[in-house]
């Protein structure tokens, strides 16, 4: 697929001058909204309209309308539950149209707008779309007293129920996948829809992090497999949760693991890969905005001479998931939406 690069360096550069245009035309049209925004109110707004062109951007550059329309949904949702009507959001929208339309020539707007005529009509409809994961397992009960306790604050009682039902024969894995990964969802869908603080989410992270540091004795690896896996996140990217228990999956399968984290320079990465021929290199990345960044450490890895041709790329997160085929349009050798998922595929693709 041809990524639309200038176009999406073009609405990039947008974010610096366009905000506090678009709060002046609005302010303009709806006197009453000037009358009753507080200067809060006011840097919210403007940096809502840069995160629109950050989505629109990256969803242009990648021609995929699918990204805009689940960014869209998930900012229906965040707005609402902070009474913000959606009619004032779609008028805003019409806005940022006007002005990218006056700046940019007919094939360009021919192919932006088709993505803010979607986000109108999704901001305008009737239904509440809630874009994320619901829990529903076999650890469900086990999930909730989990993520009650975190958000009671009380520490000590989640990591208690998490090491007891380890040393009951509760495997890490199913830890991982049935009480983590949906607890970690849930918190950002109380977060996303203003039930819990910032403050709250970042303890409860915190806490689930200090919790899987103390599963380590228990992944018993059995047979090494004498294969080497590079996990990292793009430049930019700061969730590395999914990333770290991708990374354990690969490691509770007898590879040897190397988990770089959160916001790595592309330049170290490729440095590191030289150094230590993995067969594996995994990239997460979970902002919508951050798949170039994939895609450009993608390039860098694949034109690198001194890395070997049958390195393995395989991607994940929460973009990959939504836009089907993403992956291969950026030259990844594969996908996975989840850590189960990972290693099985890269068992069968890395033979040797
Ligand atoms: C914790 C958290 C944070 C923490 C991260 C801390 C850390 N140390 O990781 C902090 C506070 C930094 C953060 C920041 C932000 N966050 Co946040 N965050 C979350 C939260 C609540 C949990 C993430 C997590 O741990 N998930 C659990 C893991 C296990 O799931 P996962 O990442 O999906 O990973 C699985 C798969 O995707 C896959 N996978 C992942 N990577 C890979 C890689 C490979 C190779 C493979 C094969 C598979 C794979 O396998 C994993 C395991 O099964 C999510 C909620 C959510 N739904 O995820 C929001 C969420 C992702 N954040 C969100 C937002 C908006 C932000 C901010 C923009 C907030 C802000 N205003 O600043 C910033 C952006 C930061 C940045 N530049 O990256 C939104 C994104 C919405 C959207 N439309 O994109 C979410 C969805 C919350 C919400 N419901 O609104 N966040």
């Amino acid at each position: 697929m041809e990524r639309n690069i200038l176009l999406n360096e073009k609405l990039l550069a947008l974010k610096s001058t366009l905000p506090p245009v678009i709060l002046a035309k609005h302010f303009n049209l709806r006197p009453d909204m000037a009358a009753r925004y507080t200067t809060h109110q006011k840097d919210n707004f403007q940096k809502d309209v840069a995160w629109i062109l950050s989505f629109l951007a990256e969803s242009v550059n990648l021609g995929q309308l699918v990204l805009f329309e689940e960014f869209i949904s998930w900012l229906k949702t965040f707005l609402t539950s902070v009474h913000v009507p959606m009619k004032d959001v779609a008028e805003s929208i019409e806005l940022i149209r006007e002005e990218i339309n006056n700046r940019c020539t007919v094939e360009e707007n021919q192919i932006i707008n088709p993505f803010l005529t979607r986000a109108v009509a999704i901001l305008l409809a009737d239904e509440q779309i809630i874009s994320m994961p619901a829990m529903g397992n076999n650890l469900t009960e086990l999930a909730q007293h989990y993520i009650d306790s975190l958000l009671k604050g009380d520490r000590n009682t989640a990591l208690a129920l998490v090491m007891n039902k380890v040393k009951t024969g509760t495997t890490v894995k199913e830890i991982y996948t049935n009480v983590f990964q949906p607890v970690q969802y849930e918190i950002g869908r109380l977060w996303q829809t203003n039930k819990i603080s910032v403050a709250q989410e970042h303890f409860c992270t915190a806490a689930t992090q200090l919790v899987m540091s103390q599963l380590y004795p228990y992944m018993f690896t059995g047979e090494r497999k004498n294969r080497k896996m590079v996990m990292t996140c793009v430049p930019g990217e700061l969730h590395e949760m999914g990333a770290r228990m991708v990374t354990d999956f690969f490691e509770m399968n007898g590879w040897d693991t190397y988990y770089l984290g959160a916001n790595m320079p592309t330049e170290s990465v490729v440095k590191y890969i030289i150094e230590l021929q993995p067969q594996c290199i995994a990239i997460s990345a979970t902002m919508t905005y951050h798949v170039s960044a994939v895609a450009d450490m993608i390039h860098k890895i694949k034109s690198t001479p001194n890395i070997s041709p049958d390195l393995k790329i395989m991607v994940g997160g929460y973009p990959f998931k939504v836009a089907n085929g993403l992956w291969q349009s950026i030259g990844a050798n594969a996908f996975a939406t989840d850590a189960t998922n990972a290693i099985s595929l890269a068992n069968t693709l890395i033979t040797a």
